[in-house]
């Protein structure tokens, strides 16, 4: 099982991350960790802090000539902007509404919604993004590949392939996660990306924020991973959990998800086929490892019964707008009971890039997870990875 605790506040010394259960003997890079972290970092829309961390990284534990040693990987990234804060203490008294700052006061107590939102921050997502640099070289074993783009931001909406291609065919996924890839926007779509960036300029100029939708793809995800036994090991429930566990996050979907509510069945289920690439012929002998079967279409985003089909593992998610604003809205202080405007502080016109990686990073820990139920063991053999499929994605 794969599991992982982060800690650590949005001002404070820095973050901590701790993964358990990883197999020894995956290689890993310290390199290779920091470009996730820049991929998180570097996205149209974050406010100024985003441009003082570099998220540097110091490996404290796990980690023996480059491997994967089985033990707990723990990894410590220092807050760079930290020693501006260290002796500042503005109390937070006028809850930012959308934001977790009064939730945090009613459960713990607090007149002061500060520790609140030190710890609801999402910076506290950097500490999530290097536990799935993990996960996601343990995948690159089977040649799994989780790739994200964004799809709208603040109603303008990305002229993209039709969401059955984007489901279906890899190789279109793998054309937009590139051109996301080189985007500030991470939106494939240059016209559209343009917009955004008007978009983003428009709500900042005026005080405001703004949300948008993001969808990742899981390709190359051996079919058999999860499963219906038991209500916690569906793996569409586990994902999405770990998607809405990402601040911000209001909705997420499967496959096509809301849009099939308004289809017939026979309009919904995605055929069973013969795979014709595979050669085999007769009787279907071993449904445990059936590289002869596809489906005609994606709809269910390759999760049927809680288990994955073989299909690309297909998930889209909503975000709503930053709950801080530089133009606030009203609020009770709970110092004195008097109406006024919420707190405001620096902070982000629009995350929805930075979300995109995010929930790849939870996306990867959620199915290296269940490939670990299915496949896993102490340490990692060449032998003993699964065989990949006819359909194996190459990304370079
Ligand atoms: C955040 C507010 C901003 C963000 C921060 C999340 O930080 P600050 O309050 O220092 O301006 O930049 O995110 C990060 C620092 C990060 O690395 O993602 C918040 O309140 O959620």
């Amino acid at each position: 099982m794969l599991r992982f605790l982060t800690a650590g506040e949005s001002h404070g010394p820095g973050l901590t991350a701790i993964l358990e259960g990883m197999p020894a003997g995956v290689d890993v890079s310290v390199d290779e960790l920091r470009e996730q972290l820049a991929r998180r970092r570097r996205c149209y829309g974050r406010g100024a802090r985003a441009g003082i961390e570099n998220d540097e990284v110091m490996v404290t534990g796990g980690i023996h000539k480059g491997k994967t040693t089985g033990a707990p990987i723990s990894v410590f990234i220092p807050n760079k902007d930290y020693p501006n804060w260290v002796n500042r203490d503005v109390p937070i008294t006028a809850p930012r509404p959308g934001h977790a700052d009064l939730a945090g006061a009613v459960k713990y107590g607090f007149a002061d919604c500060r520790p609140v939102a030190e710890r609801a921050s999402a910076r506290e997502t950097a500490a999530r993004v290097v536990c799935a640099y993990f996960a996601r070289k343990l995948l690159d074993l089977s040649m799994v590949h989780v790739v994200s783009w964004v799809t709208s931001i603040g109603g303008v909406e990305a002229s993209l392939p039709s969401a059955q291609a984007r489901m279906t065919d890899p190789s279109i996924a793998l054309v937009l996660a590139r051109s996301a890839e080189s985007s500030p926007l991470r939106c494939p779509d240059p016209a559209a990306s343009t917009g955004m960036a008007q978009a983003i300029d428009q709500a900042r100029d005026s005080g405001d924020s703004l949300g948008g939708v993001f969808e990742v793809a899981a390709l190359n995800v051996p079919p058999g991973l999860g499963s219906y036994v038991h209500w916690d090991r569906r793996l569409d429930a586990r994902l999405a959990a770990a998607v809405m566990s990402i601040g911000s996050v209001k909705a997420v979907e499967i496959g096509e998800g809301f849009a099939l509510a308004q289809l017939r069945g026979s309009a919904t289920h995605d055929h069973i086929v013969r795979d014709p690439e595979s050669g085999a012929e007769g009787a279907v002998q071993n449904a445990f490892l059936p590289h002869y079967l596809r489906r005609s279409s994606n709809r269910a985003g390759g999760i049927e019964g809680g288990v994955t089909n073989g299909e690309p593992v297909f998930v889209r998610a909503a975000v709503k707008p930053v709950p801080t604003l530089q133009e606030p809205l009203p609020s009770v202080d709970l110092q004195t009971g008097q109406c006024r405007p919420a707190h405001r502080e620096r902070s982000d016109v629009c995350i929805v890039g930075s979300a995109a990686v995010v929930a790849e990073a939870m996306i990867a820990l959620v199915i290296a997870d269940a490939w670990l139920e299915r496949f896993g063991g102490d340490v990692i053999r060449a032998d003993d990875l699964p065989q990949t499929d006819s359909r194996a994605v190459d990304r370079s």
